[in-house]
């Protein structure tokens, strides 16, 4: 599978639950084609299925390993990967640490870990398989009440929780002030956990993100209307050599976090 169809297939899944998608990108890339700064992928640490076992897919299409955070509280590990053509998006990797969640937590992940076939992983197109478990709604309010990482993952399993649109390359908007301003002017609802705008100058990276869009999940007790996945916006900075900085910033990632939050 080449890079560009395997982003094709995540982009096509995230349209299925990010209904804002599209008019987000009309309206920032007026016409034009939005070039994306990153992805981002989320999973439990368990073996099979861990940050490095979709991570494995990436290295294989040449991307490289470039970073790596914690979030202590929400209890993640992060990498990012970057492929050394620029131009096309980063993919930052989060894995929920599930051996420090309750009994009860555990209890349920097992059970879905358990519907997993041995080698999952093994196939690029599990990347974008979406849930590869049944779950019931009762399950995932449980784990929300824990953890909304957790809950999230329960309920859509493999796909790009979110694109990121590069606002360094965008037409006619300088700074994330004025993405912010068109996309609240057009009605989306914006994270604003962190501050509107997460990251500064000095860190060299600016980011916002909307609120997840709200879908219907089949659960395997009933239907539920639930948080899916969001759209962000990146602004970056040169660092000391000129460049434009390339990584993530840990603090502000957290918060980015959030934007499933049901707020
Ligand atoms: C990832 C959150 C972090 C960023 O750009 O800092 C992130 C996630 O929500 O899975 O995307
Ligand atoms: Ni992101």
């Amino acid at each position: 599978m080449t890079i560009d169809t395997l982003f094709r297939q995540l982009w096509q899944q995230y349209l299925e639950v990010t209904p804002s998608a599209k008019p987000i990108q009309q309206l920032l890339g007026q016409g034009d084609p939005i070039i994306n700064d990153h992805i981002a992928l989320r999973t439990y640490a368990l073996p099979d299925i861990g940050l490095e076992d979709l991570g494995r897919h990436f290295v294989q299409l040449g991307f490289e390993y470039a970073g790596d955070y914690q979030f202590g509280v929400k209890k993640l590990r992060a990498r990012h990967l970057q492929h050394p053509d620029p131009s096309i998006p980063k993919v930052f990797i989060s894995e929920l640490k599930v051996n420090e969640l309750s009994a009860t937590a555990q209890r349920i992940i097992g059970q879905l870990y358990q519907q997993v076939k041995v080698g999952f992983m093994g196939s690029v197109s599990h990347l974008y398989s979406g849930r590869p478990w049944s779950v019931s709604y009762h399950d995932y309010l449980t784990l929300l009440n824990e953890s909304e990482y957790a809950a999230w993952v329960a309920a859509f399993g493999y796909r790009a929780n979110h694109f990121t649109v590069n606002v360094n390359l965008l037409d006619g908007f300088y700074d994330l002030i004025q993405v912010n301003q068109a996309l609240v002017n057009a009605g989306f609802k914006l994270n604003h956990s962190g501050g509107e705008i997460k990251g500064s100058e000095l860190a060299m990276l600016e980011q916002s993100s909307t609120l997840a869009d709200h879908v219907a999940v089949s659960f395997s007790d009933q239907q539920a209307i639930i948080p899916s996945c969001f759209y962000e916006f990146a602004l970056r900075y040169p660092d000391a050599s000129g460049q434009l900085y390339q990584g993530f910033v840990e603090a502000s990632a957290d918060k980015i976090f959030d934007s499933t939050n049901a707020l």
